[in-house]
């Protein structure tokens, strides 16, 4: 069972509007300031936020019940001008809990009136959560015959790619910055991995290695993917087979 609370900035558009056109410099001055909050707020209690275009917040948060995500509220209600409402929900893949949040938001199911939380709490907080890392093999030798510019879209061909396959397997992929992504995985997801770095391979010439991490709380989750991803790395750096997929559990 995964709960994911998703965090949407209330009117945004219409603000937007009221800045003029000379605008753009803000929003992007808001938008890195909020995100680093959020992620300061959630990972204090042990949660991790993936930024969804700029603008939005998807948290994993198992174990967070509805007075943690208020205490959250009221600092992040104190600390900017542009409010944002938290949809809440739980399911057995990411993807139904993505669906759980969205309709606890459009039929107003209100968990809290005053601080605009919606949706649904998950309250027998002892499931588990498995997140994948994956990261480009040796992106670094790339760059010498491919330019930023390029590099980036080989990145965005391969993230549109990912999102794709793993939304079918009920599994969400968010782009971390580099050649890193995170995919909150279903246990479809995570048996279909291996498939996904094959194809890639065949198609793209793009090698990938996917360090997985399951635990109780998403950042030990993703503290437990990296590691695994780090494992990988050091079995190919002592000159041995290295693994293309590495697992840790807590
Ligand atoms: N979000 C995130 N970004 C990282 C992390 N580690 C590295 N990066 C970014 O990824 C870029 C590429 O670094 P690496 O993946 O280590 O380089 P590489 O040549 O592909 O080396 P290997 O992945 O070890 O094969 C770096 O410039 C960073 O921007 C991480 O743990 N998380
Ligand atoms: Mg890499």
């Amino acid at each position: 069972m995964i709960q994911l609370s998703i965090l949407k900035i209330t009117g945004y558009g219409p603000w937007t509007l009221t800045l003029g056109s000379d605008r753009e410099h803000e929003l992007q001055m808001l938008q890195a300031s909020l995100y680093k909050e959020v992620q300061k707020l959630f990972s204090e209690k042990n949660c991790l936020v993936f930024l969804n275009r700029a603008d939005e917040f998807f948290v994993v948060s198992n174990g967070l019940g509805l007075d943690e995500h208020i205490e959250i509220q009221k600092v992040l209600e104190k600390s900017f001008d542009i409010h944002l409402a938290i949809s809440i929900g739980f399911g057995d893949t990411p993807f139904d809990a993505n669906l759980k949040a969205y309709d606890g938001k459009k039929n107003k199911l209100i968990l809290n009136e005053e601080h605009n939380i919606f949706g649904f709490v998950n309250n027998t907080p002892d499931s588990k959560v498995t997140i994948m890392h994956l990261d480009v093999d040796d992106l670094t030798s790339q760059r010498k015959s491919n330019s930023p510019y390029e590099i980036t879209s080989i990145i965005f061909g391969l993230y549109s790619k990912m999102s794709k396959y793993f939304l079918e397997k009920k599994s969400l992929t968010f782009f971390m910055g580099g050649d890193n992504f995170m995919v909150i995985a279903s246990e479809n997801g995570k048996n279909s991995v291996q498939n996904f770095i094959d194809m890639v391979k065949d198609d793209d010439e793009i090698s990938l290695n996917c360090g997985i991490g399951t635990a109780f709380t998403s950042r030990e989750a993703v503290k437990l993917a990296t590691k695994s991803l780090d494992t990988i790395r050091e079995i190919r750096d002592s000159g041995k087979e290295k693994p293309e997929v590495y697992e840790l559990s807590c």
